[in-house]
């Protein structure tokens, strides 16, 4: 067979980056329950050549091998929150109790600005419901007052069951959960040191050490800093990740997985229309030194090879 017609036969191949190539997904959250991960990743659906962004709803995937990834019936759109206008914006799911609850920034119908809500649902592939009829945060809680700063959630439950709440634009804001997680529990508090914080916060654990991720500058990469209690003081420890390719934005989830850590995030990768509101998420491995600092991570267009 002549070479080109065997490259037309050939089949298309699987894994590499990005990891989802029929829909464009955005601000990945992955979730580790049961032997499975799973990701929670806003849909970018403006149509090309659109410069803003259009989302409506957020997607979930499964897999057991990293690599291989099922698309489930989306679990979750923003007219599920009967107060949200609109904007499915970055998200997180976290597991208490035998239920599954989502944090999504969606824009207020009618506080002025974003704003937070949470869902629940008994499995992780949803249906989800809002599990307060009104938001957690809005913008009148917080102390900025651009109406784009309560963004971005994420959640995090510590060794004592106490759940803490990080999110924000501009301002790295936090506050305590309670066991309902559906309430604050205390003030809102401000995380300051935090060179050029833009938004995306991630919290993880590894290594007796707390991780506190973050997108910095515009375009964004990605820095961190460290800590011996989740509640700071964080210690900035500098550079994670580069601008991710043809992307404004660049946001970030950490997870441990059957012996390896992983960086998930989000390029503009896809050709021919990918760029900064048609990202696409993809996966590289993220490695600590000995002293629990982490390694630059490396993108790849190969990404990740399969788990057994
Ligand atoms: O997807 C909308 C916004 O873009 C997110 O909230 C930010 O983190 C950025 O990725």
């Amino acid at each position: 067979m002549p070479a080109a017609a065997a490259a037309q036969t050939a089949p298309a191949p699987t894994g590499g980056n990005p990891i989802i190539k029929a829909k464009y997904t955005a601000d990945p959250a992955a979730l580790v329950h049961n032997g499975t991960v799973y990701l929670y990743a806003g849909h970018d659906e403006a149509p090309a050549p659109e410069q803003r962004y259009v989302m409506h709803e957020w997607l979930c995937y499964s897999s057991t091998d990293m690599v291989t990834w099922k698309e489930h019936p989306s679990p979750l759109n923003v007219k599920a929150f009967a107060w949200a206008k609109d904007d499915a914006w970055a998200s997180q799911v976290i597991a208490r109790n035998g239920k599954f609850y989502w944090y999504a920034a969606v824009e207020h119908g009618s506080v002025p600005g974003k704003a937070l809500g949470v869902a629940v649902s008994d499995s992780p592939t949803g249906p989800f419901k809002d599990a307060r009829g009104s938001a957690l945060i809005t913008n009148a809680m917080t102390e900025s007052k651009i109406s784009w700063d309560d963004i971005d959630p994420t959640v995090f439950i510590d060794g004592k069951g106490q759940a803490y709440l990080y999110w924000g634009n501009t301002n790295c804001y936090w506050a305590k959960l309670k066991p309902n997680m559906t309430e604050l529990d205390g003030p809102i508090n401000k995380v300051t040191n935090l060179p050029a914080y833009t938004e995306a916060p991630w919290v993880h654990r590894a290594n007796g050490w707390y991780y506190l991720s973050y997108a910095t500058g515009f375009p964004e990469k990605i820095a961190y800093a460290m800590s011996r209690s989740i509640e700071g003081p964080w210690e900035y420890k500098g550079l994670l990740n580069e601008v991710a390719g043809n992307s404004n934005t660049n946001h970030q989830s950490i997870i441990d997985f059957k012996g390896q850590t992983y960086f998930v995030y989000h390029n503009g990768a896809i050709n021919t229309d990918g760029g900064s509101f048609r990202r696409s998420v993809c996966i590289d491995y993220l490695y600590y030194n000995k002293d629990g600092t982490m390694k630059r991570v490396a993108m790849t267009s190969e990404g990740v090879k399969a788990v057994k």
